[in-house]
C-alpha cells in the first residue's frame, strides 16, 4: 500500500457474516466517542514528514499535547511546510467548555472557546492520524463541529483494596484524554487500607497503608505525589475526584486509631479479606468522629482543587447513619465545595445539590431525584467493570451480573430516563485485580463505551459503528502500551 491506511479501512460484508454477498467497502472515520457532528468531504489532504504550527497561545495544554502527537508521528514543525495546523481559541458560546471544531481541507483548522475544547480537537486529530510514524500522511477532508453530551465521564480506581503505582494513575489519564473521560475518581480508603497521607493522623498510612487485600498490593501516596498527579490530570483535562469512604469501609482507619471505634469492639486489627459492611466509624462518639472528618476532608481538600468530594456512604446499615450523612455532607460544604455520595446516602438531610452516585440497577433513585438531587451513574450491571468481559472470566465478580459486563452491555445503557444525570462512570473494584495487567484488562477496551456513553447523544450512537471505528483505533492502543482484552466483539484476538 502506497499510502499506509489511515482512515480507510475496509470492511467487507463477509466479515460481517453475510459471506454470499459482495464485498463492500465503506470507510470509518475512527473517532470514537462519534462526534455530534461530522461531514466528510470529497478529497483528502496528503502530506509528509513537516507540517507548520500557529498556535494562540491561550492553549498551552492543546498545545502540548498536539507537539507530543507530532513528535511521536516525527513530523517536524516547520514554518514553511504545509499543512498548516491552526490552534485558536474562539468566542462561540455554543461550544461550551469542552467542545471544539475541525476543519481540514487544505489546511487543519483546530477551533474551540477553551484549552481543554482545543484539547479534544487535538485528541480527535491524534485518532485521525495513524498512532506511528509513517512516511506519508493522509487525512480525509472534513469538518466537525462536536460538544459533550455530559459533563461527567469518569472512571472510579479503587486503589484501597489493592494499590495501583503513580506511574498507573498518569499512564491512566494518558489513556483517558485520548478518549475524552474527564474525570478519575480515586476511591482511597476502604476496610483494606488507606493510601493518601494524612498528616494529622501518621498512622493511617504508617499502619492502614502497609494493609492491602490479600494477594494485593499495599502503599500509600503522599501528597505531594498527589498535587504532582492533580497536575499531571489538570494539563489532560481531568479533574481527579477523592474519595474518603465513610462511615462504613473504615477497618483500615479503626486498626490505625482504635479510638475511631466504639468501645467493646474487639475487631480492631488490619483486614485482608472481601467482605463488605462489617466496620463503622462510633456514630455514638461525634465528639471524637466529627473531628477526625473534618481534619481528614481538611487536608484532603487542600490537595485536591475538585469542586466535588466524594464522602462515600455505601454498605453501612447504623441508626445515625441518615445524621452521619447529613453531618458529613455539610462539613463539605462548609469548606466550599460539593459533596458526593453513593446513592443509599439520599435518606440524609442535605442540600439538593449533593451528588449521588447510582450503583445498584434496582435502587429507588426516584425520590433523590424529586429532591433535585444530580446523578452519577454507575449502575452495577452496565458499569461495574470488576465484573468480567465475558461471562465466567477467571478474578471477576459477577454478584451483580452473573453474564459479566460485556461490551455491548455497557453499549446498551440508556441515560435518558435519568434526567438529573450529569454523567456516567466506569468502576474498577480492585478485590481482585491486583496488578496493572489486571486493570488494563478490564478498563480496555470497555472504557471507551463508557466514553463514548458519556459524550455521544442516544441518536449519534451505534454499536456496530463504534465497533468498527474502535477495532481502528487499535495501533493507538497498542501505542500506549495497554494490556487491554483482545475482545472478540471487535474482531480482535490474542
Ligand atoms: C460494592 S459499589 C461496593 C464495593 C465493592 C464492589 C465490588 C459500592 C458502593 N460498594 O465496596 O468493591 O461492590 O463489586
Amino acid at each position: 500500500m502506497k499510502f499506509p491506511a489511515l482512515l480507510v479501512y475496509a470492511f467487507t460484508l463477509a466479515a460481517l457474516g453475510c459471506a454470499h454477498r459482495p464485498a463492500v467497502v465503506r470507510t470509518v472515520i475512527p473517532l470514537v466517542p462519534q462526534p455530534q457532528e461530522l461531514q466528510q468531504h470529497s478529497g483528502d489532504l496528503t502530506f509528509a514528514g513537516k507540517v507548520s504550527i500557529e498556535a494562540d497561545t491561550a492553549a498551552p495544554n492543546a498545545r502540548r499535547a498536539l507537539d507530543d502527537v507530532l513528535g511521536a508521528l516525527q513530523l517536524a514543525n516547520d514554518d514553511a511546510a504545509k499543512p498548516r495546523i491552526h490552534l485558536q481559541r474562539i468566542d462561540d458560546a455554543a461550544l461550551g467548555a469542552e467542545g471544539y471544531r475541525i476543519a481540514i481541507d487544505d489546511a487543519i483548522r483546530l477551533s474551540a472557546a477553551t484549552d481543554t475544547g482545543l484539547f479534544y480537537a487535538v485528541q480527535s486529530l491524534r485518532q485521525l492520524l495513524p498512532a506511528q510514524a509513517q512516511a506519508h500522511y493522509r487525512l480525509p477532508q472534513l469538518t466537525i463541529t462536536d460538544v459533550p453530551r455530559y459533563r461527567w465521564r469518569g472512571v472510579s480506581l479503587d486503589v484501597a483494596r489493592s494499590f495501583l503505582p503513580l506511574s498507573y494513575l498518569e499512564k491512566t489519564i494518558d489513556r483517558m484524554a485520548l478518549f475524552k473521560l474527564n474525570r478519575l475518581h480515586l476511591h482511597l480508603t476502604d476496610d483494606q487500607g488507606w493510601r493518601i497521607e494524612i498528616k494529622h493522623y501518621p498512622k493511617l498510612t504508617e499502619v492502614a497503608g502497609a494493609s492491602a487485600v490479600k494477594g494485593g498490593r499495599a502503599g500509600y501516596y503522599t501528597q505531594d505525589q498527589l498535587r504532582g498527579l492533580v497536575a499531571y490530570a489538570q494539563a489532560r483535562g481531568v479533574t481527579i475526584v477523592p474519595e474518603i469512604d465513610m462511615p462504613g469501609h473504615v477497618q483500615a482507619a479503626l486498626a490505625a486509631y482504635n479510638e475511631l471505634a466504639c468501645e467493646g469492639v474487639t475487631n480492631l486489627s488490619t483486614y485482608e479479606g472481601t467482605e463488605v459492611g462489617f466496620s463503622v466509624l462510633c456514630l455514638d462518639k461525634p465528639d471524637t468522629v466529627y473531628p477526625f472528618v473534618e481534619n481528614v476532608l481538611k487536608e484532603v481538600l487542600a490537595v485536591f482543587p475538585s469542586k466535588k468530594i466524594h464522602i462515600g456512604g455505601d454498605e453501612i446499615k447504623h441508626p445515625r447513619y441518615a445524621e452521619f450523612v447529613t453531618r458529613a455532607a455539610a462539613i463539605v460544604d462548609g469548606m466550599g465545595r460539593t459533596p458526593i455520595a453513593w446513592e443509599e446516602a439520599s435518606v440524609g438531610d442535605t442540600k439538593p445539590d449533593m451528588l449521588l452516585q447510582l450503583w445498584n440497577d434496582g435502587y429507588d433513585i426516584a425520590p433523590a431525584v424529586a429532591k433535585g438531587h444530580p446523578l452519577i451513574l454507575s449502575p452495577c450491571s452496565y458499569f461495574y467493570i470488576d465484573h468480567g468481559n465475558y461471562a465466567g472470566q477467571p478474578n471477576t465478580y459477577d454478584w451483580c451480573r452473573k453474564e459479566g459486563v460485556p461490551l455491548p452491555r455497557i453499549y446498551a445503557f440508556d441515560p435518558t430516563k435519568f434526567p438529573t444525570a450529569v454523567g456516567i462512570e466506569g468502576a474498577l473494584w480492585s478485590e481482585l485485580v491486583h496488578d496493572n495487567a489486571a486493570a488494563d484488562n478490564r478498563l480496555w477496551p470497555r472504557l471507551a463505551a463508557v466514553a463514548e456513553l458519556g459524550w455521544t447523544t442516544t441518536a449519534r450512537r451505534d454499536y456496530l459503528g463504534f465497533t468498527r471505528r474502535l477495532a481502528a483505533l487499535r495501533p493507538h492502543l497498542d501505542a500506549l502500551g495497554i494490556g487491554y482484552y483482545a475482545d472478540p466483539e471487535l474482531g480482535w484476538s490474542e
